[in-house]
């Protein structure tokens, strides 16, 4: 079949105030990078015209400024889901101009098809190719593209000519039947494949096809700080001790980490551990560090959703994409984040916390408990399943203006019951096995920082009994105390009473 090449601007001229968009991509990688702009600019405007324009954007994470970024200062976005980090967009959804529902990433797919969350009038999928019977091959991120191109009216495609042909191979797609029909997703070790590494679309759904030319733009990491250093390597010191003790099998177990300078130190540091055996990863990103890994031997495999590296370590990639076929596997968000899948795996995951309360909740999204960050993302796919959950924050955050561990976390998205070990740059916290009373302990002496320490002993005194001794009245007296004087420190529970 002839594709019809038109320009981004022809692309957003048909799509109107209302629609629904299903992107490709996870993270910055794989996101289409010319057709959302045009959107923007067309919302622009038909708002200066004086009539409305908004659209749905669903993807498999986060985006980047060529969709979040430029939607969102045009006030384009209606409804966003399941993932956002953008600035921008952040302060649309906390002022209340953009609706956004924050999902479990593994169940986004999934509850598109059930028809939880109406119809996809167009699918909009970046490739690095596209076969006249409608095979495309993907770029380097999928999110839920397999899902929103089935479902979609109509579907655009941006062929991204930065893209290699060469990465054909490394993504692995793969749709699970629907209940009641679900079978097993047979995946039983990181590295096997179990779908094809071409996306199939119906070709006569294609709308028109926009050529761009753009590497996905993840900004380089800066050299981790001196706190993410101590997290890193208290995070290494655990799990060589689990390994010493032989909780986790000699051939060590896929790890999951999560994203930022944490994560990447933690690659780093157990890159240079020389008694941790060469690992796999069941991850839904990869950054700049494993791709070293990869190269070293330490990493044998990564299995993924996105390959999330920076230009530079993109370039690198391109330039020997021989050496990486055998060794990374991109697939859709609902298989790289399958608790199902997760849980056979024996996957040890590592996230990162805003806050963690003393007897072992986590908040990972909303800051002081009401202004949402960026969102669950995989971390309650991973956490709730993994063989061993950890998280990690650092102790205090704003120069120690906030205890980053309260009496009460401001917003709970992981309970005490799927939480197993925290860990701070003061130290680590084994939660497992323990009341909750031996957890405020455990978490008390060893993550809080120093400054609060008193002041949680005292919280935790104060407590008239139950199993879980809170003092409600007092529960949220640190986050009061931060409104109230802006230092966590000032508290005095004699307010509350
Ligand atoms: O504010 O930007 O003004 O300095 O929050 O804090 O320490 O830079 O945290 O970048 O590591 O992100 C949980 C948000 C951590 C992230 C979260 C303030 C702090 C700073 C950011 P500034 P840091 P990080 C894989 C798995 C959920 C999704 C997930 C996240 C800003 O890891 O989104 O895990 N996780 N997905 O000063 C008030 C506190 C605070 C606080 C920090 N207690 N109170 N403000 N801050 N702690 C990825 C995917 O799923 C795709």
């Amino acid at each position: 079949m002839a594709y019809n090449f038109i320009t981004a601007q022809e692309a957003a001229s048909m799509i109107n105030n209302g629609d629904t968009l299903g992107l490709s991509g996870f993270t910055a990688p794989g996101n289409p990078k010319a057709i959302l702009e045009e959107v923007a600019r067309k919302a622009a405007r038909e708002h200066e015209e004086g009539r409305p324009y908004k659209v749905n954007i669903f993807t498999g994470a986060s985006t980047n400024d060529h969709v979040d970024g430029i939607l969102s200062r045009n006030d384009a976005i209606n409804m966003r889901a399941p993932y956002q980090n953008t600035p921008d967009l952040r302060k649309r959804i906390n002022a209340h101009d953009a609706h956004y529902f924050d999902r479990h990433l593994s169940e986004m797919a999934q509850e598109t098809r059930y028809g939880f969350y109406g119809k996809v009038n167009y699918a909009i999928i970046e490739a690095a190719d596209i076969t006249e019977d409608g095979h495309i091959l993907l770029g380097c991120g999928l999110g839920n593209i397999p899902t929103y191109a089935r479902m979609a009216d109509r579907i655009f495609v941006e062929i991204n000519e930065a893209l290699p042909t060469s990465i054909r191979g490394m993504h692995d797609i793969y749709l699970p039947l629907d209940p009641p029909n679900r079978t097993e997703i047979p995946i039983f070790h990181a590295n096997d494949r179990i779908g094809s590494s071409l996306l199939k679309i119906d070709p006569a759904k294609v709308a028109g096809i926009v050529r761009t030319n753009s590497l996905d733009g993840v900004k380089p990491f800066t050299e981790p700080d001196e706190i993410s250093k101590q997290i890193g390597s208290n995070v290494v010191r655990f799990l060589l001790h689990e390994y010493r003790a032989g909780r986790i099998p000699k051939e060590f177990l896929p790890l999951q980490s999560g994203v930022g300078n944490v994560a990447n130190a933690v690659l780093y540091d157990l890159g240079e551990s020389t008694e941790i055996p060469p690992f796999m990863m069941y991850t839904e990103v990869i950054q700049d560090a494993v791709l070293e890994l990869l190269m070293k031997g330490k990493c044998t495999f990564a299995s993924t959703c996105s390959m999330t590296f920076s230009d530079e370590t993109e370039k690198k990639l391109f330039a020997d994409l021989d050496f990486f076929h055998d060794k990374i596997l991109m697939r859709p968000a609902e298989i790289s984040n399958n608790p199902e899948v997760i849980r056979r795996l024996g996957v040890i995951a590592m996230n990162t916390a805003l806050e963690a309360d003393i007897f072992g909740c986590v908040n990972s999204t909303h800051v002081l408990g009401t202004r949402m960050m960026n969102g669950i993302g995989g971390s309650g796919d991973f956490t709730r399943n993994a063989y061993i959950s950890i998280f990690s924050c650092p102790s205090v955050t704003k120069g120690g203006l906030i205890s980053n561990i309260v009496p009460m976390v401001s917003h709970p998205d992981h309970s005490e019951h799927s939480v197993d070990i925290l860990i701070t740059d003061q130290g680590i916290a084994d939660l497992r096995g323990k009341d909750p009373v031996q957890r405020a302990e455990a978490i008390i002496e060893n993550c809080a920082n120093p400054m609060y320490r008193e002041l949680l002993w005292d919280y935790l005194k104060m407590g008239k009994g139950g199993q879980t001794p809170h003092s409600l009245a007092a529960a949220f007296a640190f986050h009061c105390e931060f409104a109230n004087s802006g230092d966590m420190r000032n508290v005095d529970y004699s307010k509350y009473f």
